[in-house]
C-alpha cells in the first residue's frame, strides 16, 4: 500500500448478497477490495467477484463517452449533448407518427443493482406510456411475483426463508453456493447454510445436478427437470392426506383451504413418482420431515421458476410454507420490512383495523393478470410487462403497434433471452432508432444508435432499494461514490433523468426537474405535507429522493443517519407481518386463486407426458454473472467455462469423449460446445451455462471475445413460456446431442 492510498466502504453491486466491501484506492484507482468486517450484515464476507471489484471497475473496454451512429452507419464517440440531442430529435417524432406503443423499453438485471435503475425507470415508463415493456423478470422471477400477487395481493410481497433461525430448509432449484442467493439476500449464504447444519437443522436440496449446495445437504433429490410442481403438489397432498397440515394462527387469515384439498387430490406421491423420477417414499418423507421440523422454510429459485409450470411451482412453495404453519413465523418464511418500504397502513375510517392480531387486513386492490396482451402472440401482461421472449416478434412482425424504437437499459437480451439470432436481426433491420444505457459495447448495445455509458461502480453511490426487501435480516446501508466522478463522465442517475427529459419533449430542462417531480408525486401519494420537500438533505437528486423514501418508510430514518453509520444500521430480525402485508380484495391469503386453479389441469396432463430422453438445464459459476462478466481476466478461465456437462452413461451412449465437441440441437437452433463428462448431472440431463456466445463482430469486449463460448439461448425459439407469468422456459428443454462433425 503506497502512502497516498486510502480506503472507502462500498456495497458490492455484483450479486444479490449485497456484501459490504472495503476498497483500497490509490489516486482514483481501486487497487484492492476486501470484506468489510464492520459491516453489520455481511461481517467481512467476500467472494471472488467482490475481490475482483478493482479489475471490473477499471476494465479498459468500458466505454467512457457516448457512442453515436454516424451517417456512415458506424458508431463513433460523441459528446453527451449530441447524444441526448439525437434522442430528443428521434423518439418524440416516432411517438408522434406512430403512437406510444412504437417505443419499447427493455430493463435488464443490473437495474436492481444501481440506484438509478430503481429511481428512474418508473418515470421513464410514465413518460413514454408504452405497454411494450420487457424486463429480465420474464427470464427469472416473474412466476414468483405472479404467485405472490395472487396469494397476497401484492406481487412484491415475497416471503424469504428465515435462514439464520430455521430448523429445516427445503431448497428447490437454487444453488446459492455459486449464485450467492437470489430473492433471499444473505451475505455468506454458504456460511449460513453451514450454521444451519451446526445448530442441528437439516437441509434438503432438489436439483437434477449434484451441486456444491446439494453436497452440503442431508438429502439431495435429483429430480427430473421441470417436474418440481408435480413433486411439490404431491408433498402438499401428503400433508393434507396424512393430517399433517396445520397452518396454526395463520388459519384465520386463509381462504380456500378446503378447495385446495380437492384441487390437489390427483397429485398423490404414487401418481407423480414416474414423472419426477423420484420414488413415492422419498416424496412422503419430504412431506413428513417438513411437518415434523420445529420450524421449516421452503425456498425455490431459478430451477423452479424458468420452467413450464413455474408459477404453479412458485405458488406451491408458499402453499407448503402455509400448510406447515411456517409462513410469517420466525424460523419459517417471513416478509422482510425494508427501510424504504411503504410504511404499514394506518387504519382509517372505513377500513378495518390493521393492527397485528386483528383478523383481516383492509381489503386491497388485489392483483390482476392479463389486463392487456401482446400484439403478435396475444401473451397476457403480468405486472405490466410482456414476455421478453416475445420482444423480437414485436419488432419484426409488420402491422400497427409495431415497435420501431427501443430503449435498452442494462440489458443484453441478444444473449440472455431466447433466440438471440432473431432478436439481433430484428434490432439491426427492424428498428428506426435504438438507445442503450450500458457500460459495454456488447452483443446488444452494438445495434444501438446511441450508447450512453454509466460510470464504473467506484464512481457511483449505492443503495439496495430492491434487495433490502428480500434480506434475511432487516438492515439498511448506504455508500457514497468511493471515487469522484471522472471528468467527462455522467452519473447514471443524470443519464436516466436526461433520457426521460429527452423522450418526453422536455429536452434541455435541468435533470433536477425529474427528481423534483418524483418527490412531489411521492409526497402526494403518501399524503405527506409538501413542506417535507424543503427538509430533504443530500448532495444530489437521488440522495434527496433516498432521504424522502427513508423518512416516509416504516422506520422513519433519514439520509443523515445512514451517512453517520457507514457500516449500516441493524433493524432487527424479520418479524411476522400478517395480515398487514395483504392487498387481496378479501384482505385474506387467497390460497387457491382462480388463475392457479385454472392452470392445474395443465399440470394434471403433465402426469401422463412421456418424458423427453434428454433435457437441458442451466448452471451458474461463482466467478460469473449472466452475460457481462466474462471480460474480466481475473474471473475468466479455470472451471468458469462454457462446457456441456453430460453424465458418463449418456456420453457413452452418444459416443462422446471428454473434451469432444458436442452438437446440441433444439427448437430454436443448434450450437456446439465441448463435452465435460461428469456424474454431477443425473443421466438424461445435460447442462450448459448462459451468458456466453461472445463471437459476434462489432463488440468491444476483448477478453470475452477471446473465449466466446456458445449461446445456450440459441436453442430456444421463444415460444415456450410459463403461460401465467410469460416467463421463458430456460430449464428442462428437450435437446438432442451428437458428436459434432
Ligand atoms: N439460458 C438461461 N438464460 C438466462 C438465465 C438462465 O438461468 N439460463 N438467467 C436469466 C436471468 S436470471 C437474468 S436476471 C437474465 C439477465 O439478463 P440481462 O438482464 O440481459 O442481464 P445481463 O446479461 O447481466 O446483462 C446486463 C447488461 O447490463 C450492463 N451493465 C452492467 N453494469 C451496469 C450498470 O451499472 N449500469 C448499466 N446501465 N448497465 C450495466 C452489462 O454491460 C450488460 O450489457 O438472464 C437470463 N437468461
Ligand atoms: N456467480 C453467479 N451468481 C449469480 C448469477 C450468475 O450468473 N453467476 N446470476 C444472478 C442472478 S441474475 C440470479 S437470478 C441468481 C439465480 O440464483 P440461483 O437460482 O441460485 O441460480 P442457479 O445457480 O442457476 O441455480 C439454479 C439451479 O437449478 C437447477 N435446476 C435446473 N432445472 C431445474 C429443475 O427443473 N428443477 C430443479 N429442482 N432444479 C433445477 C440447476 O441445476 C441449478 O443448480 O443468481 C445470481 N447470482
Ligand atoms: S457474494 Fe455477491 S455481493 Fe458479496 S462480494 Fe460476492 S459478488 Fe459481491
Ligand atoms: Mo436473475
Amino acid at each position: 500500500m503506497s502512502h497516498d492510498s486510502r480506503t472507502a466502504p462500498r456495497i458490492c453491486p455484483l450479486c444479490e448478497a449485497t456484501c459490504g466491501l472495503t476498497l483500497t484506492i490509490e489516486g482514483t484507482t481501486v487497487t484492492g477490495a476486501r470484506g468489510d468486517r464492520d459491516d453489520i450484515f455481511s461481517r467481512g464476507f467476500i467472494c471472488p467477484k467482490g475481490a475482483s471489484f478493482g479489475g471490473l471497475d477499471a476494465d479498459p473496454d468500458r466505454l467512457r463517452v457516448p457512442l453515436v451512429r454516424g451517417e456512415d452507419g458506424e458508431l463513433r464517440e460523441a459528446a453527451w449533448g449530441e447524444a441526448f440531442d439525437l434522442i430528443a430529435a428521434r423518439i418524440p417524432e416516432l411517438v408522434k407518427a406512430h403512437g406510444p406503443q412504437a417505443v419499447g423499453v427493455v430493463l435488464g438485471n443490473p437495474n436492481v443493482h444501481t440506484m438509478a435503475g430503481f429511481l428512474y425507470p418508473p418515470l421513464l415508463l410514465g413518460a413514454l406510456r408504452t405497454r411494450n415493456v420487457f424486463t429480465a423478470s420474464t427470464l427469472d422471477q416473474m412466476p414468483k411475483h405472479v404467485s405472490s400477487g395472487l396469494l397476497f395481493g401484492d406481487a412484491h410481497a415475497i416471503p424469504v426463508p428465515d435462514l439464520d433461525r430455521t430448523g429445516h430448509l427445503l431448497l428447490i432449484g437454487a444453488n446459492p453456493l455459486e449464485s450467492n442467493g437470489s430473492l433471499c439476500t444473505a451475505p455468506d449464504f454458504p456460511g449460513r447454510l453451514k450454521a444451519l447444519r451446526r445448530r442441528g437443522g437439516t437441509l434438503t436440496v432438489i436439483d437434477p445436478r449434484r451441486t456444491r449446495t446439494a453436497r452440503l445437504a442431508d438429502r439431495h433429490v435429483a429430480i427430473r427437470p421441470g417436474a418440481d410442481a408435480l413433486l411439490l403438489a404431491a408433498v402438499a397432498h401428503t400433508l393434507i392426506d396424512e393430517k399433517l397440515a396445520d397452518p396454526g394462527p395463520l388459519a384465520e387469515h386463509l381462504d380456500g383451504l378446503d378447495e385446495l384439498d380437492a384441487a390437489l387430490a390427483d397429485f398423490t406421491p404414487d401418481a407423480v413418482a414416474a414423472a419426477c423420477d423420484v420414488d413415492a417414499d422419498t416424496i412422503t418423507a419430504i412431506a413428513r420431515e417438513l411437518a415434523a421440523a420445529p420450524t421449516a422454510a421452503v425456498y425455490g429459485r431459478i430451477g423452479s421458476c424458468t420452467v413450464e409450470h413455474g408459477t404453479l411451482a412458485s405458488w406451491l412453495v408458499d402453499v407448503l410454507n402455509i400448510l406447515t404453519g411456517n409462513l410469517d413465523r420466525p424460523g419459517g418464511a417471513l416478509f422482510p420490512l425494508s427501510a424504504t418500504a411503504r410504511a404499514p397502513r394506518a387504519a382509517g375510517p372505513g377500513t378495518r383495523n390493521t393492527e397485528p392480531g386483528t383478523r383481516n387486513a383492509a381489503p386491497g386492490k388485489g392483483f390482476a393478470l392479463g389486463r392487456w396482451s401482446s400484439r403478435v402472440s396475444g401473451h397476457p401482461e403480468a405486472k405490466g410487462e410482456l414476455p421478453i421472449a416475445a420482444l423480437a416478434e414485436e419488432i419484426d412482425s409488420p402491422g400497427e403497434g409495431r415497435i420501431r424504437a427501443l430503449v435498452v437499459i442494462a440489458a443484453n437480451p441478444v444473449l440472455s433471452a431466447p433466440d438471440g439470432d432473431r432478436l439481433d436481426a430484428a434490432l439491426a433491420d427492424g428498428l428506426d432508432f435504438m438507445v442503450s444505457v450500458d457500460p459495454y459495447l456488447n452483443e446488444t448495445s452494438r445495434r444501438a444508435d446511441v450508447v450512453l455509458p454509466p460510470p464504473p461502480p467506484s464512481q457511483s453511490a449505492h443503495f439496495d432499494f430492491a434487495f433490502n426487501n428480500f434480506a434475511v435480516h432487516n438492515q439498511v446501508r448506504y455508500t457514497r461514490a468511493a471515487v469522484p466522478l471522472e471528468d467527462g463522465r455522467m452519473d447514471e442517475s443524470e443519464i436516466h433523468a436526461r433520457l426521460i427529459l429527452a423522450v418526453s419533449g422536455m429536452h434541455g430542462a435541468p435533470p433536477s426537474a425529474v427528481d423534483d417531480l418524483a418527490v412531489d408525486t411521492a409526497l402526494t401519494r403518501a399524503g405527506a405535507p409538501k413542506e417535507l420537500a424543503a427538509e430533504l438533505t443530500g448532495e444530489s437528486g437521488p440522495e434527496r429522493r433516498l432521504d424522502l423514501l427513508l423518512r416516509l418508510g416504516p422506520y422513519g430514518l433519514t439520509l443523515q443517519q445512514l451517512l453517520a453509520n457507514p457500516h449500516g444500521i441493524d433493524l432487527g430480525p424479520l418479524k411476522p407481518r400478517l395480515p398487514e402485508v395483504l392487498r387481496t380484495r378479501s384482505g385474506r391469503v387467497e390460497l387457491l386463486p382462480e388463475p392457479i386453479a385454472a392452470d392445474l389441469p395443465r399440470l394434471r396432463r403433465a402426469l401422463g407426458d412421456r418424458p423427453a430422453p434428454l433435457v437441458l438445464v442451466g448452471r451458474r459459476h461463482l466467478r460469473s454473472n449472466n452475460s457481462w462478466m466474462h471480460n474480466v481476466g481475473s474471473l475468466a478461465g479455470g472451471s468458469n467455462v462454457c462446457t456441456l456437462q453430460i453424465h458418463p452413461d449418456d456420453a457413452a451412449r452418444l459416443g462422446l469423449a471428454d473434451g469432444d465437441t458436442a452438437r446440441i440441437e433444439s427448437s430454436g437452433g443448434g450450437i456446439e460446445a465441448p463435452a465435460e463428462i461428469t456424474d454431477t448431472v443425473r443421466s438424461g440431463v445435460v447442462s450448459l451455462p448462459h451468458g456466453w456466445g461472445h463471437s459476434r463482430p462489432g463488440t468491444r469486449m476483448s477478453v470475452a471475445a477471446a473465449h466466446p463460448g456458445a449461446n445456450v439461448n440459441q436453442l430456444l425459439d421463444g415460444t415456450l413460456l410459463d403461460p401465467l407469468s410469460g416467463t421463458a422456459v430456460l430449464n428442462a428443454i428437450p435437446v438432442s446431442v451428437t458428436p459434432a462433425q
